[in-house]
């Protein structure tokens, strides 16, 4: 890539002032905030907001009213340049880009959008007047947990970058009630409780009842028995309500909009059906419309077809284009312009029926034949898969399309034929491969393919990393690629620096701008200004004190959270992740059996002491995962009760991970574990974060992970195991027992395990890994790549000792992490995909 236009358009575009300045008025001004202080006297920016908001004598608030109010008061500053965003996009015409995902895993707003504006001076001196702590201020905020893992994150993390880079961007997704569920543990085991996030009103997210939409469904639904059912024939609508919150840009100039569905029938409810007797048809309708934008579906592995969720996939879908397609006549009267003037990228096949959607909306509303309907329609759209595995590929039975889409069947079959006739043109007498490409699968029951589907209806599909591109279009979608070879693209993952560093690590942040100015924050290539600071014992000294400051800073922060006590004298060794069989948790847990084991046989052996830190959550119904979950508990229990090993070795399950647990532990991590079976991990985006972070990787050569160690020198990396083709090759003559049988550690360690030593009183609970590693073939090859984790492991701990050698290596891993920032990833999507230009505010 050339660094794009929006590179060094950005570059010339300074933010609203070009250094934090701390002359509170002269800002405020800046975002047309007028003379009004921000604190002091009852008319100020946050004192005000306790009076006419809430009606409430500040003295008599809660923490909670504290946050509203402070949270109220920054989006107060930011007010009038969202309001100006949307009308300079409007007035120029911009080219919209339109990010439909399912999921935005946002997490906290608040100081990232003190951050982003450049308020952090202000507020530190408003705060201190107040006598407020900040920290429990932030706490105030839920984490808004939209999603289920690395596909929302990074959703999230491209909002901040197209704002940070100037794009007239905006997200679409749905405001579910409840977000990812929470996890507590109890003995072990994972328990999953409802994620009330909006229980106290959001400052941030603003109504837009006036700009609702409305959606048509052929069927209705009816409560029987407290079973909901579908009524054919009996055509049904939904209403769409917008909510919006903002996306500041770092600087503070754009602000952009992440717009959130929220379903209601409430308005249709039917009064005359009501009192003519049909008040159970009347109140199933609001319940289903009601209940669609409840929850998150917390499965990110099974595509499970629950209908209820082909329905959330819909709506999202039809209220987006609705939207877009309104705001795009706004300032349009030409269909012809569409794909000049909106760009519309799918993550994943979530929001798929974007494409009969849109065909639809072209061919019956705008009346255009079904070529300009079908061009204009590919030339808009454009789909990013994010995962090989089979298992998440969605497929939905034709018949619930028959039941609620019918003309969306009717379109997607049509597209279907065309597209048929299209491969038998280029490939003719090639059966096979027709019914490979087919958006059909036969069988029964018959279903729909959504990657099929959004390939054909679309005009770029990238995956996330070098090896998944590789792999998509030469393995899983290898017909795809043969048929439409200019459509495949790569666009490597990022995310944003100023959450994953700029605020979540302050100490690292503020020895990076000492070193190199501040540059860094909008262009992270600079960091490469670093490289010769590897070498410089002064700057390894200042980066070893920063580390150690964000693992006391962690370690107090747990304490205060959850009574855990951590020493921040030992190794931190993070996995934090979705508990996933291809993740391997349980490769990580046998490695510290086999450790633990060494300490148990040797007490005297000399080992670093070690922290062993494990986060994620399971999907509910995934039952194996969740014994993962248990052995990790267990085992840390078994070795905090063995006082050979109690010290030297720790383990710490830390219950419901979530974004804001990751902005702490992971500037306190040392060693990052990326440890997938190699070709499984699309991307990983906690790989990058813990880079910039100054973690070392031990790791698979998998995913983004190979592109990370490729930037930084693979000397500097911990690689270990078989690569993506040895996996592919060894699948047929693999044999887990051939490693049982004839390496010790291994064997001492599942006999360990299966001799019930952490599950005393619970005897044979983790039998089912002796079926999965030993008797069914351990499809994730967790026992071929033991050894190998193992030497890496102590390559790992012989370099630890030598604190200048790994603070150097840790640098260089500082310095090469520019590539992973979200802004490249972006700007490359904006050249290669979209053909957008910034389109500055000012
Ligand atoms: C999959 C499914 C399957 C159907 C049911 C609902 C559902 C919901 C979410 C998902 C997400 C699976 C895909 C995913 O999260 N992929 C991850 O994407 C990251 C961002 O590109 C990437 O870094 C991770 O490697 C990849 O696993």
């Amino acid at each position: 890539m050339d660094k794009t236009d929006i590179w060094s358009e950005n570059m010339s575009n300074t933010p609203v002032t070009a250094q934090p300045s701390n002359d509170a008025h002269t800002l405020l001004k800046q975002y047309g905030c007028g003379p009004i202080p921000f604190s002091g006297t009852d008319n100020a920016f946050y004192e005000r907001h306790f009076v006419f908001d809430k009606v409430l004598d500040k003295r008599e608030s809660t923490a909670r009213d504290q946050f509203e109010a402070f949270a109220r008061s920054v989006r107060d500053v930011l007010s009038q340049r969202w309001v100006l965003t949307e009308q300079i996009y409007g007035r120029q015409n911009a080219k919209r880009i339109y990010y439909v995902s399912m999921e935005f895993l946002i997490g906290r707003s608040l100081a990232n959008n003190v951050t982003n504006l450049l308020l952090d001076p202000l507020i530190q001196d408003s705060l201190k007047q107040k006598k407020l702590d900040w920290i429990e201020l932030i706490e105030q905020e839920p984490d808004a947990g939209l999603g289920n893992g690395g596909l929302g994150r990074l959703a999230a993390c491209f909002l901040d970058s197209m704002a940070t880079l100037q794009l007239a961007a905006m997200g679409y997704g749905l405001r579910y009630e409840y977000g990812i569920f929470k996890q507590s543990i109890n003995d072990g085991w994972q328990e999953e409780t409802a994620d009330n996030w909006l229980r106290h009103p959001d400052p941030w997210e603003v109504a837009r009842p006036n700009e609702a939409v409305e959606i048509k469904l052929n069927c209705s639904f009816e409560l029987h028995n407290g079973v909901l059912r579908a009524i054919p024939g009996r055509p049904s609508t939904m209403i769409g309500i917008p909510y919006d919150r903002p996306v500041v840009g770092y600087g503070g100039k754009t602000v952009n909009t992440l717009r959130l569905w929220a379903a209601s029938a409430a308005d249709y409810f039917d009064f005359r059906e009501f009192s003519g007797g049909d008040f159970v048809g009347a109140l199933a309708e609001t319940l289903t419309a009601e209940t669609l934008t409840r929850v998150l579906y917390p499965d990110d592995s099974t595509s499970f077809g629950q209908a209820l969720r082909l329905v959330q996939e819909y709506f999202l879908a039809a209220c987006s284009v609705a939207d877009l397609i309104r705001r795009f006549r706004k300032h349009n009267s030409d269909w012809n312009l569409l794909p000049e003037k909106v760009a519309v990228q799918l993550n994943d096949t979530h929001p798929a029926l974007t494409v009969p959607e849109l065909m639809r909306v072209l061919l019956d509303e705008a009346n255009l034949g079904w070529e300009t309907a079908w061009d204009l329609t590919r030339r808009t759209l454009a789909y990013t898969n994010h995962t090989l595995l089979p298992e998440a590929m969605e497929k939905w039975p034709v018949a619930w399309f028959e039941l609620m889409l019918p003309r969306h069947l009717q379109i997607m079959l049509e597209i279907n034929q065309r597209h048929l006739d299209a491969v038998r043109t280029k490939f003719p007498g090639e059966n096979e491969r027709c019914t490979r490409m087919s958006l059909l699968e036969e069988g029964s029951p018959k279903k729909l393919r959504m990657a099929n589907l959004a390939i054909v209806g679309s005009h770029s599909t990238n995956g996330v990393a070098a090896l998944h591109s590789q792999l998509l279009r030469t393995t899983t979608l290898k017909d795809f690629g043969e048929m439409f070879p200019d459509r495949f693209n790569n666009k490597t993952n990022g995310v944003t620096p100023r959450r994953w560093l700029l605020l979540a690590n302050p100490a690292l942040a503020r020895n990076i701008t000492e070193a190199i100015g501040d540059g860094w924050i909008r262009d992270l290539d600079q960091l490469i200004k670093l490289k010769p600071l590897a070498e410089d014992c002064a700057f390894l000294a200042a980066i070893r004190k920063s580390k150690y400051q964000a693992k006391s800073e962690f370690a107090n922060w747990l304490l205060r959270t959850s009574g855990v006590k951590l020493d921040p004298d030992t190794i931190f060794d993070s996995q934090v992740k979705r508990i996933h069989e291809y993740k391997r948790q349980l490769l990580n847990a046998l490695r510290i059996v086999v450790l633990y084991n060494r300490l148990r046989q040797n007490p005297e052996l000399a080992m670093a002491p070690r922290t062993f830190l494990f986060a994620g959550k399971a999907a509910p119904a995934y039952h194996f995962a969740k014994l993962v979950i248990k052995f990790i508990n267990n085992l840390a229990g078994t070795i905090e009760g063995d006082p050979v090993v109690r010290g030297r070795l720790r383990v710490v399950f830390l219950p419901d991970y979530s974004v804001s647990m990751a902005e702490h532990l992971i500037p306190a991590t040392e060693v990052s574990n990326q440890i997938s079976t190699a070709g499984y991990e699309a991307s990983g985006t906690s790989n990058m974060k813990f880079m910039m972070n100054g973690a070392l990787t031990i790791g698979t050569r998998d995913g983004a992970t190979i592109e990370m160690a490729e930037a930084a020198g693979e000397e500097n990396f911990f690689l270990f195991g078989l690569t993506a083709d040895q996996v592919s090759q060894n699948r047929t003559w693999y044999s887990p027992r051939w490693h049982y049988e004839n390496e010790p550690e291994t064997r001492a360690a599942l006999e360990l395990i299966f001799s019930n030593h952490f599950s005393r009183h619970e005897p044979n609970v983790f039998e089912p890994f002796r079926q999965l590693l030993l008797d069914k073939g351990d499809y994730y090859m967790h026992l071929a790549d033991l050894g190998s984790y193992l030497a890496a492991d102590q390559q790992l701990t012989a370099l630890y000792k030598i604190t200048d050698a790994w603070a150097s290596k840790a640098v260089l891993n500082v310095a090469h992490a520019g590539r992973f920032s979200s802004d490249r990833t972006i700007a490359e999507y904006a050249a290669d995909i979209w053909d957008a230009k910034p389109c500055p505010v000012s």
